[in-house]
This record gives structure tokens, sequence and C-alpha cells, in this order.
């Protein structure tokens, strides 16, 4: 985020000691064994799940390969408000860009992935929810697998969630409900832990408009987080949760899991090897130094069962083209020979597309007179390097909330949410110019009342360009593509505008900003056009289908189709994208992924 400068945020880094480094490999060197049990890529949000579970069993060897660096000490993944400051453009991104977007008037923009430990779950902001049941529900159709509806899968919150109280310790009667959580697991998340200056606001909103009611527990745990409630969020104590602070520092000093950073997977090579009627092997995966990426020295680890693929909506379908395994479309001209024809590999791409819609307000309570100050932002920073107390301490927005188009809006259109209690879009608020790609202007203070869509019927690819795995992918999530997708980022502005206009915003909220203003459909359209960017939640690339069918890339069971030895977990097998923040729908596709792996729980 431009607002927040990351140069700004290093100073304290000396203050902290390296928790975990020890046990983690830096280099090549270091590697002691050349064959393991299981070789899991990517040390992401998935794939550190995995890890974790799979050496429960002191005789599972695992590996792990990771082409980031650390995530200890690092300030900004730390310290829950310098989340946004983590990516774009910096040591810990892998600095994506889009190709230029139709439905965004050729609009491009980066497209942050986490490169360290942990993954997205070190880069992202933290907001933790599990989706609707409608969602499972259309996940278990689509996979023929009865095991992802919901009444399953929700046995895995008891071992994924460690529900805290907030460290301020307010009274959180009304914020959640606890009877749906656990206090147990692993991924700590609490509610809010400083209030910001529009929170009444927002929750006065819900006694004032009916169309926008209170919900007292937003995770979706048994029930719908359609309305507006308290954010959860992955942190404690002022301190984010990634899956690695949790997951991995759980298993990491066991002997039997060796996790290596600076590893860049360059492909997966076909093994010699007689498996099943029509599949061919790969358990060998080739790897080189990350940080140099003009060495052509390169390195090969054996798996004597699978190797897990966990590197993400990106590095997963570029690590399986790169090897043979896609679209003979995509890999024909760069020469690469087509060692298993999967088409679906790369295609299916779905993302959310966000919306900040800014709104000028009065006085100087929104963070924006902070975030323009190096020493007011210094001084907060001190505060929590100290204390683990302040704004920064916390994330960076406290209230959300999800809603759905009425019948007759979409009229005409096929309803594209997977069912009535699933969401067509989601409201975030921010107290602060919270504008991903644009800058804060010198003056005036904002209030940022983000939209998102969050059942995309467009279509996107990611799509190797070279056969060097240090060039990045052509990465096109082609945004707003289809007539419903315009329509409800339409009606999300219309919606946010009605919420403003509640009079729990009147003595605040001065103007909309810049073509926020705009009311006819043509030009609301053109303003989505114009300012709609992402909320990083590329999915799908690598699509889990039934058995029988061949329209898909993965198996229930998390087997690439045509391939022994192969698996991927990551969120590029969810068949289409869950219609709330992906992260809690992954931890538990990640944990029952485990249990399939270790054989206790069937597919079938
Ligand atoms: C800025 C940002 C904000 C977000 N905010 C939220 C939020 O508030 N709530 C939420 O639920 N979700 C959020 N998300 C999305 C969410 O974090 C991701 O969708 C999810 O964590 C992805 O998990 P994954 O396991 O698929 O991939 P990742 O967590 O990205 O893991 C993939 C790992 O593989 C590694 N890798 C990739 N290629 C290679 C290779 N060739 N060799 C070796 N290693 C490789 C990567 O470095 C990475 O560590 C956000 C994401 C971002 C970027
Ligand atoms: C581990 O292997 C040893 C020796 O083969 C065996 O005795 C033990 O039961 C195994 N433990 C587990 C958890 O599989
Ligand atoms: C991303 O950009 C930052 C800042 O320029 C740089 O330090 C980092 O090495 C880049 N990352 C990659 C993977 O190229
Ligand atoms: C928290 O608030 C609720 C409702 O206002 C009240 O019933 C409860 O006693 C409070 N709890 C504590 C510990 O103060
Ligand atoms: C935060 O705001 C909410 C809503 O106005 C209120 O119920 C709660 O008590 C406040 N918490 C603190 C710690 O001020
Ligand atoms: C990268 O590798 C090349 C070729 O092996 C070598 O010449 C160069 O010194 C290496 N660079 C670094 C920074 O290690
Ligand atoms: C807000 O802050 C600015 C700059 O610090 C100051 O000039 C202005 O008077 C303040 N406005 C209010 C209403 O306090
Ligand atoms: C940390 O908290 C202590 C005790 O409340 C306080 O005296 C100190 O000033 C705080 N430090 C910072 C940097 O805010
Ligand atoms: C549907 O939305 C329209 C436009 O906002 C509104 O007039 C109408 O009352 C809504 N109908 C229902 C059933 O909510
Ligand atoms: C919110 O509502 C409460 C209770 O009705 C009221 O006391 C408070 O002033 C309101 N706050 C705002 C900002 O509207
Ligand atoms: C507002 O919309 C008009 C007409 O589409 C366009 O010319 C102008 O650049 C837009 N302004 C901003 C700030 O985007
Ligand atoms: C008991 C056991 O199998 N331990 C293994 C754990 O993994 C290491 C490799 O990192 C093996 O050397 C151990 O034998």
């Amino acid at each position: 985020m431009k607002t927040l400068p990351l140069s700004h945020l290093l100073v304290a880094s000396a203050l902290y000691v390296c928790q975990t480094c020890a046990v983690t490999l830096t280099d090549i060197s270091q590697l002691k064994e050349l064959t393991y049990d299981y070789i899991i890529i990517g040390a992401g949000n998935a794939g550190l799940v995995i890890a974790d579970r799979l050496t429960e069993n002191a005789n599972t060897s695992v590996l792990v390969l990771e082409a980031g660096v650390s995530d200890q000490g690092v300030i900004p993944v730390m310290a829950p408000f310098l989340g946004p400051s983590v990516t774009p453009n910096t040591p810990y991104d892998w600095n994506y860009t889009i190709i230029p977007q139709p439905g965004l008037d050729g609009r491009t923009f980066p497209y942050p992935r986490g490169r360290l430990l942990g993954g997205c779950t070190s880069a992202n902001y933290m907001i933790h929810q599990y989706g609707s049941t409608d969602d499972w529900a259309e996940m278990a159709k689509i996979t023929g697998d009865p095991g992802w509806q919901w009444n399953n899968v929700k046995q895995y919150i008891k071992r994924h969630e460690k529900f805290v109280a907030p460290s301020d310790g307010h009274n959180t009667t009304g914020q959640f409900i606890p009877s749906l959580h656990s206090f147990t697991g692993e991924l700590p998340i609490s509610l809010p832990i400083n209030n910001q200056t529009i929170d009444p606001r927002v929750i006065n909103t819900t006694q004032q408009l009916p169309e926008f009611p209170f919900n007292e527990d937003m995770s979706g745990v048994d029930g719908s987080y359609l309305g507006v409630g308290w954010v959860q969020s992955s942190m404690d104590a002022g301190l984010r949760g990634s899956s690695s602070s949790s997951y991995l520092a759980t298993s990491n000093d066991r002997p039997n899991l060796t996790v290596m950073i600076n590893a860049m997977v360059t492909k997966l090579i076909q093994t010699n090897s007689t498996p099943a009627q029509g599949l061919k092997a790969f358990r060998t995966v080739q790897f080189a130094d990350a940080r140099n990426a003009t060495s052509t020295t390169r390195f090969q680890v054996q798996a004597n069962k699978d190797i897990i693929l966990s590197a993400g909506s990106i590095g997963t379908p570029q690590i399986l083209q790169l090897s043979g395994i896609g679209d003979p479309a995509d890999l024909t001209p760069l020469k690469i020979p087509v060692l298993v024809d999967s088409p679906l590999v790369g295609k299916n791409m779905m993302d959310h597309p966000l919306l900040p819609n800014i709104w000028n307000v009065n006085g100087n309570d929104s963070f924006d007179h902070i975030l323009r100050n190096a020493n007011l932002l210094q001084a907060a920073i001190s505060q929590w390097a100290t204390n683990k107390t302040g704004f920064i301490a916390n994330n960076v927005i406290n209230n959300f909330g999800f809603g759905r188009l009425n019948a007759s809006l979409l009229s005409g259109l096929t309803d594209p949410s997977s069912g009535p209690d699933s969401p067509h879009f989601e409201m975030i608020f921010a107290n602060f110019w919270l504008n991903p790609n644009v800058a804060l202007p010198p003056t005036g203070s904002y209030l940022t009342t983000l939209t998102a869509l969050l059942t995309p019927t467009s279509r996107g690819t990611v799509k190797i360009q070279s056969t060097d795995a240090f060039i990045a992918p052509l990465i096109n999530p082609n945004m707003l593509d289809t007539e419903v997708d315009i329509v409800i980022m339409r009606e999300s502005v219309r919606a946010i505008k009605r919420f403003i206009s509640a009079p729990a915003w009147k003595d605040y909220v001065i103007s909309p900003f810049g073509n926020l203003s705009a009311t006819a459909d043509a030009d609301i359209d053109s303003y989505v056009r114009q300012h709609t960017t992402t909320v990083f939640h590329p999915s799908s690339t690598a699509s889990m289908t039934s058995e029988t069918s061949t329209n898909g890339v993965v198996n229930p069971d998390f087997t690439v189709k045509g391939v022994d030895g192969l698996r991927i977990v990551d969120l590029s097998v969810f068949p289409f994208i869950p219609s709330c923040h992906p992260q809690g729908p992954l931890y538990l596709v990640a944990e029952r992924a485990a249990d399939i792996i270790k054989g206790i729980v069937s597919t079938r």
C-alpha cells in the first residue's frame, strides 16, 4: 500500500531474535538427504498445514521447498496494521503484474503473492471466515465427494481454530457467538482489539437501515454471514497469526520435518517407474537457488510417496506447465513436450474484484493524518514494538458486511451464487484512504467503503511464457468480462451509497470522492471499470472435479488426473472461488487433505 512505505518500518527489526531460523535450511549445501516420503512445494497457507499434519507421524519424513525468504523478525509481517505494506513490490512479494484487462478499461496493476514462510498468510489482511453452507454443498456436488458438505467439513474447525480473547480485554458479548468456535486449535483468531472511530457509525447503521441487519457472528460457522458485523482476524496479542507462526511453529523442531527457503522449484521430472495403467509417475523435484536467477545449476530430490504441490494459484499451474502437464496449446509453442495432456491447467481462474469507494469526511479522526506524518507513524510503531498496543496492533478494518441482489435486479440473468445463504457482494469499512494502487493525497480525511464481487462468472488464465521458471507467467484474471459481474458491481455501489445515507453518517461524510458521485447505470459502470482492482484471491487454476470427470485437474483425493505420485493442495484446486475471504476455507480443505493423504479418510 502506497500510504505505508516499507522504509519507515524496518527500523525495529533488530529488536527481534529469529525464533525458528536455526531449524530452517537456507542453502542447498545444508540439505543432508535427497529422498523423503513427501516433498511439499511451497511453505504457504496450505503447504505448512500438510507439513505439520504429516509429520505428526514421526516415521514420515517431509521436505518443504520454499522459494521465498524467512518471515522471522519482519515487522510489517508481524504488526497487524502494517499488513498492507508487506506487498506489493517488496522482498516478500513475487512482484507479479496482470496483463491489461479489457473489462477494466485496459488497465493493469500489481498482483501480490507472498514469497516467504507462510506464503500469502504472512502477507494478507488476516480476515478469517469459512464460507457459506451452500458453497460447500456446491463443492460436494461438483466433486462428487459428499465429504465436502459443511456438516462434515466443520469438524476441522476444532483442530484449526484457536479463538483468543482480544488483548484489549474488552467485553465481546454480542460481537461473536462463542459456541460456534474452537479455542483449542492451531491458528489464533481474534476480534478487533482497538476501536476505530467509525465503528459505532457502522453498528448504528444496522439499527437504522433494515436492509443491513447486524449479524452477531461473521464467520459463517453454522449460519449465514449475510449482514454486517465484527471482523474476526488471524491474530493474537498484537501479532499476526500465519500458517508459519502457528502450524510451522508447532512442527518445526520435529526431526522428520525439513524446511528449506531460497529453494525455487523449476519443474517436476517424470520418474522411471510403472504405475497403474495410463498414469505417468512424477516423483522427482528439480529446483534452483532462488537468489540466483541467472545460474543454470539445478538440484534434484525424490519423494518415496508423493510430491504435494502447494505453490498457490499462480505458482502451481506454472510448475505443472513447466513440467509438461497442461494444455498442449500452451506448451507446444514453447517446445515443451506434452507428458500429460491436461487442458484445464491454468484455466478457470477466478478472483474477487474489489472497488475502493472513497468519501471525503470531516475532522481528523481518520488515520490519514497519522499515515502521512512520519513522526506520528513512527511513534505508533514504537508503541506497538514496546507494548503491542495502539492501532498498529490491530487489523486495518474492524467491520464488514455481505449482501445479495434481490431477484428483480437479477431478472433475465442466472443467479451466480451457490444458494440463498451466499452473498453476491461484500462491503468493507476502512477509516482511511485504503486504495491499494493510488497514493494517499497530501490533504483531506477519507472513509473507504470497499465493495467486492464475491460470485464472479468471468474466467481467466495463468500461462507460462518461457521455459525459464524465473520468468513470471502471463496472469489474466479477466475481471468483469460478463454482464452479471458488472451488474453486481454496479449494485454494490448503490448499496454502499444507501448504507452511507443512514443518519449515523450525517455529521461525518461530506461527499463522494471523484466519480463515486455517478448515478446512472452507464456512469456507475464506467466508474467501476476505471477503479476496480483485486482483493488478492486468485483461485481455481487447477480445479478439482469428480473422479470420472476429465473437466478438471485434480480428483477429490487431490491426486492429479493422469499422474501417479503427485497431489495438489492449495487454493488452485477449489472448483470455484468461495464467496468469502478464502484463507479459512483453504485451512479446512488442507486439514481434510492431510487426513486423505494419511489414508484416515476416504473420498469414495
Ligand atoms: C495482500 C493480500 C491480502 C489478502 N487478504 C486476505 C484476507 O484478509 N483474508 C483471506 O482469507 N485471504 C486473504 N488473501 C488471500 C489468501 O491469503 C490466499 O488466497 C491464500 O493464503 C493462498 O494460499 P495458498 O496455499 O494457495 O498459496 P500461498 O499461501 O501463496 O502459498 C504458496 C507458496 O508457494 C511458494 N512458491 C510458489 N512458487 C514456488 C516455486 N516455484 N518454488 C518454491 N516455492 C514456490 C510461495 O512463495 C508461497 O510461499 C490475501 C492475499 C494477499 C496477497
Ligand atoms: C514407526 O516405525 C516403527 C519401526 O518400524 C514401528 O515400530 C512404529 O510402530 C511406527 N510408528 C508409527 C506411528 O507408525
Ligand atoms: C520484488 O521487488 C523488490 C523491490 O524491488 C525486490 O527487492 C525483490 O527482490 C523482488 N522480488 C522478486 C521475486 O523479484
Ligand atoms: C459483558 O456484557 C454482557 C452484556 O452486556 C454482560 O451480560 C456480561 O456480564 C458482561 N461480561 C463481563 C465479564 O463484564
Ligand atoms: C467499540 O465500539 C462498540 C460499538 O460502538 C462498543 O460496543 C464497544 O464497547 C467498543 N469497545 C471499546 C473497547 O471501546
Ligand atoms: C549466480 O550464478 C552464476 C552462474 O553460476 C555465478 O556466476 C554468479 O556468481 C552467481 N551469483 C550470485 C549472486 O551468487
Ligand atoms: C486536521 O489536521 C490538520 C493538519 O494537522 C489541521 O490543519 C486541521 O486544523 C485539523 N482539523 C481539525 C478539524 O482538527
Ligand atoms: C508502554 O506501556 C507502559 C505502561 O503502560 C507505558 O509507561 C509506556 O509509555 C508505553 N510505551 C510506549 C512506547 O508507548
Ligand atoms: C429490490 O430492490 C429494489 C431496488 O432497490 C427495491 O425497490 C425493492 O423493494 C427490493 N425488493 C425486495 C423484495 O427487497
Ligand atoms: C450510536 O447509537 C448510540 C445509541 O443509540 C448513540 O448513543 C450514539 O451517539 C450513536 N453514535 C453515532 C456515531 O451515531
Ligand atoms: C470521471 O468520469 C469522467 C467521465 O467518464 C472521466 O472523464 C474522468 O476522468 C473521471 N474522473 C476520475 C477522477 O476518474
Ligand atoms: C523416525 C524417522 O523416520 N525420522 C526421520 C525424520 O526425518 C529425517 C529426515 O529429515 C530422517 O532422517 C529421520 O530418519
